[in-house]
């Protein structure tokens, strides 16, 4: 286990949060929405074994996966679209060195996110396109 990503996590500041939306084509009103809202990020880690919770006011997102072990994703509640997590053998949730790589291959080019710590802090890289993305969260509680 290359980093322990495991806790309850308060979003702090949210980088470009709202191109990446519009990258993603989320309408107007959602994206006003969605930028003023404030994220908790849970993260269960065992092993290799993830499950991740974004919860906010106003729509929840879950994700669970094992590294290296391929899945369909749909962002069900978010932009809502199906993409696929390793379909083509090399592309998966990856560990590259302490980050910890996810590619989501689907209709939008260059999607994926990575997520690593740094100085306590946990960090989000959301990526769509040629729009970057980055969450910090800090520990809560
Ligand atoms: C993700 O992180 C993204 C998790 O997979 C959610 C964070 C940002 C929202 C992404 C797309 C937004 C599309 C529509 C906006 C509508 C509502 C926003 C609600 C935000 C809270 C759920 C990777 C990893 C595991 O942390 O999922």
């Amino acid at each position: 286990m290359p980093a322990d990503l495991s806790g309850k996590w308060i979003l702090e500041t949210n980088d470009k949060f709202e191109e990446y939306l519009k990258a993603l084509d989320v309408d107007f009103a959602t994206r006003k929405i969605a930028i003023s809202l404030s994220q908790t990020k849970v993260v269960k880690q065992d092993g290799d074994k993830f499950e991740f919770k974004t919860l906010s006011t106003f729509r929840n997102y879950e994700l669970s996966f094992t590294v290296g072990v391929e899945f369909d994703e749909h962002t069900k509640g978010l932009d809502n679209r199906n993409i696929k997590v390793g379909q083509t053998y090399e592309i998966l949730v990856t560990w590259e060195g302490d980050k910890l790589v996810c590619t989501q291959k689907g209709e939008k080019a260059n999607r994926a996110w990575k997520h690593w710590i740094e100085g306590g802090k946990l960090y989000l890289e959301l990526t769509c396109e040629d729009v970057v993305c980055i969450q910090v969260f800090k520990r809560k509680e």
